[in-house]
Parts: C-alpha cells; structure tokens; sequence
C-alpha cells in the first residue's frame, strides 16, 4: 500500500470531540492540513459495527487510512508526523525523540488518572484517583506550564490538550482538583491566549464543550455526580 506523501491517502477519522485523545489527532491533522473525512461518533452511548470493524474495542480515535486503520492517538500522530516531516512535529535526532516520547508517555499517565478519577463510583476509589492524579501529575508540570507558540511539537499537542482537560474537569468539579493540587491554577488557560495554537485548538472544541464533558462525567462518574450535584443546567457553562 502507498502511503507516500506524494500520494495524499484516503482518509476517515472516527472520533467524539470532547475525547481529548481525538482532540490531539484533530489538532495534528489541522497543523498538516490534510483533508479527510470526519464522522462524530458517542462511544460511550454507540459503537456502529464501521467502527467495530476497525476497532474491536471500539475505540477512538480511530484513523482509516485507505482500508487498513490505526486506533491510537499516539500511534496516528506517529505516523503523521513522519510522514509530513516537513512540519517537524518530532526531532530529527533520535535520542531527542525518544525523550520527546518519554514526556508524551508521561502525559498519559495523567489522562489515565484522569480517565479513574471521571469513572469513580464512590469516595475511596474517588480519592484513590486523586492521589495517584496528584502524583503523575507533578511529573508533567513543567511541560502543561510551557507556553503554547507556534509552531507545535507533538509533545506541545499533548501538553496544551492536557492542560485544558484539566482546568475543564477542576471547573467541573467545582475546583476540588485544584483544592487538592493548587498549581493547576498556574496551567494556561487557552481561552485566556492569543497564541496561534491556542487559536486553532479553540476553533476544534465544540462551543459547548464544558457541557458536553460535564453530562458525559455525570453519566459515568455516580460519585462526584452525587457531590455536586453534577446535573447542573445547561446555562450555567453557556
Ligand atoms: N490510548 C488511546 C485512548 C483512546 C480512548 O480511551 N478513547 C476513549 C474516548 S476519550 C474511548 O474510545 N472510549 C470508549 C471505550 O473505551 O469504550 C489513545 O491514545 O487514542
């Protein structure tokens, strides 16, 4: 199969856009600029046997690419990136991508503390999560504080969706995240930045966002659902 650059693949991504896995790939494919075909799909409620097809797990991000598929963010933005090198997304040199790799593997450790904090179903598993959140997270501090410029490093792409999750998930929480590990309150806020990334990440959030990730938290999270009230009107993030 030719996956040359010269010759643009077909493309379809499957994704849901309050994932900020999917987030990332979105992101990398507009730095490219690479046209393809994007179908919203809420994993959670709906796995469509198209997706199953590709993803036995039927997750997403999910890339077609002609007829074969790639089902991992880390993995799509890989490849990207090595095929569209000319945006440099990673180093040339292989010791600085392999630690570039190392950081990104260090953020997922905190979406993956994320992830148990929003499916927590009651105060000790709760606080279990917030623990091992507060742990991975001062790993990764330096990295969520650098500023977002242009032009991006894929490690940059991690870094800002992260950050914004988090402000997210605290705002949802209603700052028990923050109580808990204060310099989440020094994070940048994208919304707050005129930086060109900050601008082309904004322009892929859906207007609604805040909403979206609070009713997908209150429909898996029974614990922090029951501590704040978490079916909170839609206004109130309007
Ligand atoms: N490691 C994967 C994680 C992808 C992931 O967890 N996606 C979530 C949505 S945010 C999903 O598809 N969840 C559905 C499920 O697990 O059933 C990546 O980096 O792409």
């Amino acid at each position: 199969m030719n996956k040359s650059h010269l010759l643009p693949p077909n493309l379809t991504l499957f994704g849901y856009k309050i994932c900020p896995y999917v987030l990332r790939v979105r992101y990398v494919l507009s730095l490219i600029e690479l046209d393809h075909h994007y179908i919203e799909l809420d994993v959670y409620a709906n796995k469509p046997a198209q997706l199953l097809r590709y993803s036995p797990i039927g997750r997403v991000p999910t890339l077609i690419i002609d007829n074969e598929a790639l089902c991992d963010s880390t993995v799509i933005s890989l490849w990207l990136a090595q095929v569209y090198a000319e945006h440099q997304l990673l180093p040339a040199n292989a010791w600085e991508k392999a630690k570039m790799m190392n950081d990104m593997a260090a953020i997922d450790s905190v979406h993956d503390a994320i992830s148990q904090l929003i499916s927590a179903d009651d105060k000790s598993s709760f606080n279990a999560a917030l623990t091992r959140f507060s742990s991975v997270f001062s790993a990764v501090l330096t990295l969520l504080r650098a500023p977002c410029s242009s032009p991006n490093s894929l490690v940059d792409v991690w870094a800002m969706v992260l950050a914004h999750l988090i402000r997210s998930v605290d705002t949802i929480l209603q700052g028990m995240l923050s109580q808990h590990v204060p310099q989440i309150r020094s994070l940048p806020d994208i919304y707050r930045s005129r930086a060109r990334a900050s601008l082309r990440y904004q322009a892929l959030l859906p207007q609604d966002y805040v909403t979206r990730l609070h009713n997908m938290m209150a429909h898996r999270n029974a614990y922090c659902a029951q501590l704040n009230n978490i079916a909170l009107a839609e206004e109130e993030f309007a």
